[in-house]
């Protein structure tokens, strides 16, 4: 049985948890301290041998990120934290930065001495503005106690933090879409390569990081490599928030292991909601495929989920019972999707107003019995032709959806397609 392992979270419950005081009674900055003794390469290298992998979803090595920048130039280098949580489902990083909002700042220096930055950023999403508050609380406080600003704790570096709050797009939780944000333009994807790493912010050197990502790196600094790794498997090292959220007893942030299951989870979170029974669910936000209780002995790191046919992704575990219309269900996230695609390729804006429609069509119970084919050619269509990830995740619940649940899309066709498009009418087509 895996247990809890509650690192970032250990003092969410403690009276004005969030205060720089309270962070520093229970250890808070020692990462930091360790990491102004050592070298910033070796700071690189103990976050390369940790494994951390980024927890914003893709799970790209973070260590590794960090060691793509090219050798310094003299000129300016940044650190973007993605702080735009936004994905249907994932409520991690929103109250990680409530709780303490400190790791995430102490992470954030840390990260700033390994690859050479002196200016970074935090993107937090428009709508959150008691995050954003927050943020500019904790980084006053930073400030004055001299862990931000000259000669940080008499080390001779220097960095400031810049807190933005964005717009209320998701779009700009794509990181070059952030960037084109935080510049002031429209948040629309860049065309990769360059990855930021090589051409960011003001077309300089630039670590895109998640909130969660960065937070997790002093820990690493006190506990060193080995503590994070003896967590989690292999190749999906140390721990994690997984948000638990519907129909489930006690649904909040569990932080665990990676390699947890849903049904550990389940069992500590008092399961799925009394006299129910789990009927699908989420392993990374509705980006994901759906999963259902046959995957509920999934390991829940980012090969085994990957194996079962799904996305770690954000770990938002969205859990719905036997009541819920899973067509219904897909097509408010379609919906969502819709609503936020930019517009900037043809595939993600015209296919998510095409899957709207046809979802609509099935949910009232009007569909044609060819709105289920049109529906998978539509999504084949969309897969890998968008210009960044929005497209593809349109397209996870829609598939995965149809493949577990097809009776429940057929149970929203009521005319049969030859009606609609008798054979003597298709040459009109
Ligand atoms: C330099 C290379 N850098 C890759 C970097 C790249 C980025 C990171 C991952 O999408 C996923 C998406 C959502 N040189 C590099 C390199 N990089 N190769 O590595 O890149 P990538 O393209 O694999 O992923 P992404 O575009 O960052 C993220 C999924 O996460 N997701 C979304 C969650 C939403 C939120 C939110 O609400 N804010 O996190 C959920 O599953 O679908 O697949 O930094 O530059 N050769």
């Amino acid at each position: 049985m895996t247990t809890l392992t509650p690192v970032l979270s250990a003092h969410w419950d403690a009276d004005r948890s969030w205060k720089l005081a309270r962070y520093e009674a229970d250890g808070g900055y020692r990462g930091l301290r360790r990491a102004l003794t050592m070298a910033p390469a070796d700071v690189v290298t103990a976050v390369k041998d940790s494994g951390l992998r980024g927890r914003g979803g893709a799970g790209f090595p973070t260590g590794m990120k960090w060691g793509f920048l090219p050798a310094p130039d003299g000129g300016p280098r940044y650190l973007v934290v993605n702080a735009d949580e936004s994905e249907p489902g994932t409520c991690k990083d929103i109250p990680l930065m409530l709780a303490s909002p400190q790791d995430l700042i102490e992470g954030v220096i840390i990260t700033s001495y390994a690859i050479g930055c002196h200016h970074a950023f935090i993107y937090v999403r428009g709508e959150v503005v008691h995050v954003y508050r927050r943020l500019l609380e904790a980084v006053r406080e930073a400030r004055e106690a001299g862990y931000l600003g000259t000669d940080i704790l008499g080390s001779g570096f220097d960095l400031e933090i810049t807190v933005h709050a964005g717009a209320g797009a998701y779009i700009c939780g794509e990181e070059t879409a952030l960037l084109d944000s935080l510049e002031g333009l429209r948040g629309q994807p860049r065309l990769k390569p360059p990855f930021p790493a090589v051409a960011g912010l003001y077309a300089r050197p630039t670590v895109v990081n998640n909130v969660e990502s960065v937070a997790s790196v002093p820990g690493i600094l006190v506990g060193g490599a080995d503590w994070f790794t003896s967590m989690g498997t292999e190749r999906s090292a140390g721990h994690g928030l997984f948000s638990l959220s519907g129909h489930v007893t006690r649904p909040g942030q569990y932080e665990a292991p990676l390699g947890i299951t849903l049904r550990e989870l389940l069992d500590m979170a008092g399961g799925v909601r009394e006299g129910h029974e789990l009927k699908f669910w989420t392993p990374g936000g509705s980006s994901t495929p759906i999963f259902t209780a046959e995957h509920l002995d999934v390991p829940l790191d980012y090969e085994s989920v990957g194996a079962a046919g799904s996305m770690l992704g954000t770990r938002a575990l969205q859990i719905f019972d036997e009541t819920t219309s899973v067509v219904k269900a897909v097509s408010r996230w379609i919906q969502f999707y819709k609503h936020e695609s930019c517009g900037k390729c043809t595939p993600c804006r015209e296919g998510t107003f095409w899957l709207e429609q046809i979802m609509g069509r099935l949910e009232a119970g009007q569909g044609t019995t060819a709105d289920i084919d049109l529906l998978l050619d539509l999504c084949d269509n969309i897969l890998g032709r968008a210009f960044c990830a929005l497209g593809d995740g349109a397209t996870s619940p829609v598939t995965s959806a149809i493949q577990y649940f097809r009776e429940e899309f057929e149970a929203g066709t009521h005319t049969p397609a030859d009606v609609l498009f008798p054979p003597e009418r298709s040459s009109l087509f």
